[in-house]
């Protein structure tokens, strides 16, 4: 299976990630060239859904110490259900080129205890 297949497969999967009743659903908005919010702080083993919206154009979602991403489309918003299973202070970036700036759109997702 190529790379391609690959990120496919996981982008579907965060579609279909419907928050479960209680859990936890965290809103962010992109834009060029921002994440709002861009710090988020997350508990070790309790299950997040971000509901990622653009104000634009196509976005990524990419948080790659945790294996999720995202394809953030216009119109729609992209579920991405998220179990921290470490703590620590981790990047999280778009991984879709949506123009010059693109390079500093990022965030970090704090895991406390
Ligand atoms: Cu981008």
């Amino acid at each position: 299976m190529g790379l391609g297949a690959l990120l496919l497969g996981v982008g579907t999967i965060g579609l279909r990630a419907a928050a479960q009743p209680g859990e936890q659903v965290i809103k962010i908005l992109a834009r060029k060239f921002t994440y709002s919010p861009n710090k988020l702080t997350l508990k070790k083993g309790v299950p997040v859904v971000l509901e990622l919206t653009t104000a634009d154009v196509l976005m990524g979602f990419s948080a790659p110490d945790f294996d999720v991403r995202a394809d953030i489309i216009p119109g729609q918003v992209a579920r991405v259900r998220l179990v921290p299973d470490k703590t620590g202070t981790f990047g999280f970036l778009c991984d879709i080129f949506c123009g010059s700036g693109h390079e500093t759109m990022n965030g970090t997702i704090t895991v406390v205890a």
